[in-house]
């Protein structure tokens, strides 16, 4: 059969006020780049005419602005699942504009299979190649593509022409059968193939294929600054200690890397230090480091959800694509993040975190509590199953107005149970075989920042006893000090002895 080429205001149209609408990729990767903004426009034009227009969207992570922000900007969402890094969709979040349900990117799929957010009613997808029978070639992002596929009860077609040679071969499409028929995801490691390198979409689903020229748009990395620069060196020289100590194994374990500066600079850390082997990753994104350091010989494989590389890495990346043709593998986000592929490997798991308390609990999404960041993203599915699981950020933000490590974090992504070591510039912080109370005096004495670490002991201070020191009142002393008098340093606990 036959399948027409149409123009993204006609695809457009086939979405319909209180649609659930999947997207395909994860970050900008592989994710639609023309549907969504003649949608978009068409959400405006209706709100103009005093019509409702607003969709459920879900997609494998973050997007890019031609999804997010183009729709948040119209107005056009109502409800907003995995995770999301977009500015304008941030502010209307924060507003109360869109419901954000925030979830670990590996549950996605599934629950969606399971049936617990409805239908989906229209899939958009990226390919890069297609025959007439429904194959497809996929982007340079897979997210939770083949589950969409197989659930929308209908499916526009991005055809991007950008790319200008073939990703077939990279991708490694699969579907778990579900519970309870679901049997053992057999990646025994990195480097194996389960799946299809093509996805097959039921032709008769497809309304229509929309023409796209359009890059991914991803902007370059900033290099590491100074802070970041000693926050991977730490991480590094800790890593390092453990392979002499052997409580990493010699041959060393994959490596997943949350995205930004740190991951970076941990990345090309790991690339310089003498210490450290040849290593293969099991991750959800690379970016430029990983291909750097894939050229150079130091990572020799990388298991990932999507390329999130730059658009310049890119065109690289293309240009020596038979270099990295069995090097570097895509598979779908409930893979690429499994719990139990992770544990089953030994992930070294390493991610961000806006704030850690000192009994080691991580928050990685919510500005003082309230304000949603991003999103839990993948943090939550590597941090909770991997054989080492690290959080990093710099100790003080705003120009020291900020302390990240706090007595009590003012939300919770990771607990105690799940983080074991936590790093900043000033040092790195092992809490594997601690108790709380020991917990906290590393924490103070290696992560906090000097100006911050008088008022940590006074902290600790003012405990009656019991296993885990805490004083309710005065647990979010420094967080109150900065919304009253925007700064943390001004906590004052003095009142509270
Ligand atoms: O503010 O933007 O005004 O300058 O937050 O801070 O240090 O630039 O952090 O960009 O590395 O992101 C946790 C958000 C870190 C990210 C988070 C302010 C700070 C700055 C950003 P400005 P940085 P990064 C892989 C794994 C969850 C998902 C995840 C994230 C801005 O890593 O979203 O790990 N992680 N996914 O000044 C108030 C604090 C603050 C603070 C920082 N304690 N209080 N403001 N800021 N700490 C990816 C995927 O899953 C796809």
């Amino acid at each position: 059969m036959s399948i027409p080429f149409i123009t993204a205001e006609e695809a457009a149209s086939y979405i319909k006020n209180g649609d659930n609408v999947a997207f395909s990729g994860f970050t900008a990767s592989g994710t639609p780049k023309v549907v969504t903004v003649a949608l978009a426009e068409r959400a405006k034009k209706l709100h103009a005419e005093g019509k409702p227009f607003k969709i459920n969207i879900f997609s494998g992570a973050s997007t890019n602005d031609h999804v997010d922000g183009e729709l948040s900007r119209a107005d056009a969402i109502n409800a907003r699942t995995p995770y999301q890094s977009h500015g304008d969709m941030r502010k209307s979040i924060n507003g109360g504009g869109i419901h954000y349900f925030d979830q670990h990117l590996s549950h996605l799929a599934q629950d969606m299979r399971y049936g617990f957010y409805g239908d989906i009613d229209v899939a958009v997808i990226e390919v890069t190649e297609m025959s007439p029978n429904g194959e497809v070639v996929l982007g340079a992002g897979l997210g939770m593509t083949p589950t969409i596929a197989n659930m929308a009860k209908k499916v526009i077609i991005e055809y991007s022409s950008y790319y200008k040679n073939s990703f077939r071969g990279f991708h490694d499409n699969y579907v778990p059968l579900d519970p309870p028929h679901r049997r053992e995801i057999p990646i025994y490691k990195p480097t194996d193939r389960i799946g299809s390198p093509v996805l097959k979409i039921d032709p008769k689903k497809i309304v229509g294929i929309v023409p796209s020229n359009a890059s991914e748009s991803i902007k370059p990395f900033t290099a590491p600054d100074e802070i970041s620069h000693k926050i991977g060196e730490n991480i590094c020289n800790f890593l390092a200690s453990q392979l002499r100590e052997g409580r990493v194994p010699k041959e060393f374990l994959p490596i997943q890397s949350g995205v930004g500066n740190v991951a970076n600079a941990v990345l090309y850390g790991l690339g310089e230090n003498p210490e450290i082997p040849h290593f293969q990753m099991y991750t959800e994104v690379i970016q430029d480091a990983v291909m750097d350091l894939m050229q150079e010989g130091k990572c020799t494989f990388a298991s990932t959800c999507a390329l999130t590389f730059s658009d310049d890495a890119m065109l690289r990346f293309m240009e020596n694509i038979d270099f990295f043709r069995g090097k570097v593998l895509m598979r779908p986000g409930e893979i690429s993040n499994s719990p139990e592929v992770v544990r089953r490997l030994g992930l070294i798991a390493m991610n961000t975190a806006l704030e850690a308390d000192i009994f080691g609990n991580v928050n990685s999404t919510h500005v003082l509590g309230t304000k949603m960041m991003n999103g839990i993203g993948g943090s939550g599915d590597f941090c909770r199953n991997a054989y080492l699981s690290i959080f990093s950020c710099p100790s003080i933000q705003k120009g020291g107005k900020i302390s990240t490590i706090v007595p009590m974090v003012s939300h919770v992504d990771h607990s105690e149970h799940s983080v074991k070591i936590i790093a900043t510039e000033q040092g790195i912080a092992d809490l594997r075989g601690k108790d709380p109370r020991q917990r906290a005096e590393t924490i103070i004495e290696n992560c906090v920042h000097p100006m911050y670490k008088e008022l940590m002991w006074d902290y600790l201070k003012l405990s009656k006893g019991g296993h885990t020191p805490h004083t309710l009142h005065s647990a979010f002393a420094l967080h109150e000090a900065f919304i009253e008098k925007g700064d943390m340093l001004q906590a004052d606990f003095s009142k509270f002895a």
